[in-house]
């Protein structure tokens, strides 16, 4: 594996990758260092077919604290345009393999939304979500403002983005930015879990469920019926969909990855 500064990356199950973000000293923040190898890791990793799922975690005291503010304070309109600021995250929206987020402590600003970015998101219940942008001057900037309206509602989103208050895991969860809240000392071992169970599934179905899901949020109901109707059709011509058919009828777990 390539040598990183900022994150470590680990496989610590068959199938299953783990990322974790590295800068301590900085509460993780997330400095365009960290851009490139997370995103530069992430993307090998979703190209390697052995694995089926990435687990992206940060420390027990902070997933992340947001976009490193001593990187960017003194940057100017024209730099930050012309450089394009952050849109090097787009390339993990663009991985497709299943992403599980284990957030511990603080998921502030760029943190929140690098967590919002993944596609299960189990949170310690020492976790704290918010964007404090508001704080500094600013506003999210990467995808803050669209990806927590999408998942919580405008009420909540307005809340947290105007005021920049933190919302605890409990809270998280019931407005439905979170999907598990566990005690932190377990945090690791059930998101490596949840990763194990997604990376044991067919690949092509789960390449295609996390799509469909995904189409729901750019697109509309009539629209995206049509599209999972005409993935669903599209499984019937891949090995997986005979092999878990036919275990189902035998009564036998599917052997997806022999
Ligand atoms: N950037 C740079 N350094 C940071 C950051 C950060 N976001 N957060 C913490 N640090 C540093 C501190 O400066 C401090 O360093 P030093 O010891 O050298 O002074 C060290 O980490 C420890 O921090 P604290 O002493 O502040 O620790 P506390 O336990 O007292 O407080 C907090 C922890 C509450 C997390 C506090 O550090 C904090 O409020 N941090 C800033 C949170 C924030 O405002 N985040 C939003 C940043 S803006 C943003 O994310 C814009 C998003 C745009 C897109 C981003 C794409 C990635």
């Amino acid at each position: 594996m390539t040598e990183h500064e900022t994150i470590l990356v680990e496989r610590p199950a068959d199938r299953v990758a783990l990322i974790r973000l590295n800068r301590p000293k900085a509460l993780n923040a997330l400095n365009l260092r960290v851009m490139a190898e997370l995103t530069e890791a992430a993307t090998a990793l979703d190209r390697d077919p052995s694995v089926g799922a990435i687990v992206i975690t940060g420390s027990d005291r902070t997933f992340a604290a947001g976009a490193d503010i001593k990187e960017m304070k003194d940057q100017s309109f024209d730099e930050v345009l012309a450089a394009d600021w952050f849109a090097g995250w787009d390339a993990l929206a663009r991985v497709r393999t299943p992403l599980v987020a284990a957030v511990a402590g603080y998921a502030l600003g760029g943190g929140c939304e690098l967590a919002m970015m993944c596609d299960i998101l189990v949170a310690a219940d020492t976790a704290s979500f918010g964007q404090p942008e508001i704080t500094l001057g600013v506003l999210p900037g990467m995808g803050g403002s669209q990806r927590l309206t999408r998942a919580i509602g405008k009420a909540k989103a307005m809340d947290l983005c105007l005021t920049g208050r933190r919302i605890d895991a409990h809270e998280a969860e019931r407005c439905g930015l979170v999907s598990r809240v566990v005690p932190a000392d377990t945090l690791l071992d059930e998101a490596l879990e949840i990763a194990r169970t997604v990376a044991g599934m067919a690949t092509p179905a789960a390449i295609l469920a996390k799509e469909a899901v995904n189409r729901a949020f750019e697109t509309t109901l009539s629209e995206g019926i049509l599209f999972e109707r005409r993935v669903f059709h599209a499984t019937f011509a891949t090995r997986e969909q005979k092999e878990g058919m036919a275990a189902f009828v035998e009564k036998r777990p599917a052997r997806f990855h022999d």
